[in-house]
């Protein structure tokens, strides 16, 4: 028989997939060449099914499969990808098994050297470059014309650079959605909505040290930032509430607000096609530069067209490390802008932010903290994420740094990019003990700074009774911790770990 169908698979992704389960767009995206020449695609979420996956994706299998691909970000999802490929080859050592996604477009080198199930990584967009490798393995011809593919060569191991001079721009109508028979099941914890991601921009003009989009970007020729027409972006919204009934639409921009102007023009529009009050609104990328920039009169048009949150990278307290992460504010700044959008309450302002990066003091860490609570104090509508230990990316500025100018080791083999989570021990070779014990105080006790339990554990089952009972006897205790710095004999942490343990390991293939 011949090998045609191509099957599409999106990995568990630990413990920050918990909370989170978004269409994977990223597999859409990828396959948009080959269904639009007429290949038969199917998608897999090893998300949706984690007991039985591995009987459920044998199903899909057969001797007609010519390749298996999987998205891949850095982190715990590595290693699920992993049991995906080796379940595939032990089924069928003829299906070519090609990861793609965050993680191989800037680090492929350790994915060939120290995984044999996986044939071909494919790095940087894909929605053409997939279409030539797939095109390949059809003829059984050599992959090496197609641009951002690595794979082995006669015990050698090869990469061809991509070709990403210019942002992937893809019509909304080439993008498969139908290849999603069931969109019911993506959303957020406890969450009815019906979210889908898009695009209203492409880029980032901002150099932020540990985000791995500057390097993204850097061949780039041109703006760094490209806003999509406001028309296109409306029209993508219409047709996703027509044919999908979406009622939520979440903006997956790096950054949506370098120019005001632009998510300004898309409300007008939507209000103008009678959209309002049809689709909420929510915008991972606002940056506090940005938000200075924001009046009130801005902010409420913006709460009035829907949007209901706003993730801000706030990251840290000190100026220095905000310096050094280059956000291009001050702490300082970040306060006052809360203070103005404590005023919109309707917009639920999301901060994120990052604890243990290199040369970080305790002193400096005390100042993120006294940030945070500042924060929740003069605006009760906010959410504090509990904040990141810092994770050296690969191809980020910091863990250049990191490893070059301070001397540390960084993730270099498969398995160390697997482990750099948060519950990871990289940056354990900065940190002393007291270090690392506020961290574990900070991580913990900011479940208590504000409301977010509560907020985020409506539902009614006996779980989620127990964590509001164990918020409402834990707060307290976990407050007055936080405030006066009290992390010595953390016994909670430990019974924190456990049960993000669990968590984690439900996120995870066996
Ligand atoms: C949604 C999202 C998540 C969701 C992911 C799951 C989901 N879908 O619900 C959640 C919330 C779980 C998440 C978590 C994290 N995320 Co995230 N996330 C994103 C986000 C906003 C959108 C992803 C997306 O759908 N993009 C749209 C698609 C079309 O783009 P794409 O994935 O890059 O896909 C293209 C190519 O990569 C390629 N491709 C992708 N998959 C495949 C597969 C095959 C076979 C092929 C051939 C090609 C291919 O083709 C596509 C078209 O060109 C991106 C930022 C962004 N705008 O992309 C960050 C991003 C992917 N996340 C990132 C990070 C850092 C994280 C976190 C570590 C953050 C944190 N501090 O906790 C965590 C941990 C992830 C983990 N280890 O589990 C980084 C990735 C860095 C890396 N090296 O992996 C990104 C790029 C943001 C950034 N600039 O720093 N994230």
């Amino acid at each position: 028989m011949t090998r045609s169908r191509i099957i599409m698979v999106y990995p568990l992704q630990g413990f920050s997939g918990a909370y989170v389960k978004h269409m994977p767009l990223s597999l859409l995206y990828a396959s948009i060449g080959i269904v639009k020449r007429g290949v038969e695609v199917a998608i897999f979420d090893q998300r949706l099914c984690p007991d039985t996956w591995r009987d459920d994706l044998a199903e899909k299998l057969g001797d007609d499969v010519l390749a298996v691909g999987i998205s891949v970000m850095s982190g715990a999802p590595i290693n699920n990808a992993i049991a995906i490929g080796r379940h595939v080859k032990a089924l069928d050592p003829d299906i070519a098994v090609v990861w793609g996604g965050p993680h191989v477009t800037f680090h492929p080198t350790s994915v060939l050297t120290d995984e044999e199930s996986c044939d071909y990584t494919l790095s940087g967009y894909a929605a053409e470059a997939f279409d030539a490798l797939v095109g390949a393995l059809e003829r059984g011809d050599t992959v090496a014309g197609v641009p951002g593919v690595g794979w082995r060569d006669d015990g050698a191991i090869r990469f061809n650079q991509p070709n990403d001079t210019t942002f992937e721009y893809v019509d909304y109508r080439d993008i498969p959605y139908h290849l999603i028979d069931d969109y019911g099941p993506y959303g957020q914890l406890e969450d009815e909505r019906r979210i889908f991601s898009m695009y209203s921009a492409v880029g980032c003009p901002y150099l932020c040290s540990f985000c791995s989009s500057p390097a993204q970007y850097s061949n780039i020729k041109g703006r760094r930032w490209v806003m999509l027409d406001a028309a296109e972006v409306v029209d993508h919204v219409q047709y996703l509430v027509d044919r999908y009934g979406a009622n939520y639409i979440y903006f997956i921009d790096d950054d949506s607000f370098p120019k005001l102007s632009h998510v300004e023009g898309i409300i007008d529009e939507m209000a103008a096609r009678g959209l309002k009050g049809k689709v909420k609104l929510g915008f991972r990328g606002a940056r506090i530069n940005e938000i200075k920039r924001m009046d009130d009169a801005f902010l409420t048009k913006l709460a009035e067209a829907g949007t209901d949150i706003m993730h801000i990278g706030a990251e840290s307290g000190s100026d220095r490390i905000l310096k050094l992460i280059r956000k291009d504010c001050t702490a300082d700044d970040i306060i006052e802008c809360n203070q103005k959008l404590a005023r919109h309450p309707e917009i639920t302002a999301a901060y994120n932010f990052m604890m243990g990066v290199p040369t970080e003091t305790l002193d400096e860490l005390k100042s993120t903290r006294d940030l945070m609570w500042r924060l929740a104090k003069d605006h009760p509508n906010c959410i504090i994420f509990p904040p990141n230990k810092f994770r050296p990316l690969p191809a980020t500025e910091l863990y250049d740094l990191a490893e070059k100018e301070w001397g540390y080791k960084m993730p270099e083999s498969l398995d160390d990019w697997a482990n750099i989570e948060v519950e990871g021990d990289v940056s354990d070779q900065w940190y002393d003990d007291k270090m690392r014990s506020f961290c574990n105080l900070m991580l913990l006790c900011s479940y208590f700074i504000d409301n977010k339990v509560a907020r985020v554990t409506k539902g009614k089952t006996l779980f989620y009774k127990m964590v509001r009972l164990a918020n409402y006897i834990y707060r307290p205790i976990a407050r007055f911790r936080l405030k006066h710095g009290l992390s010595r004999f953390l016994v909670e942490y430990h019974i924190y770990q456990f049960l993000t343990g669990v968590l984690a390991r439900r996120q995870s293939a066996d």
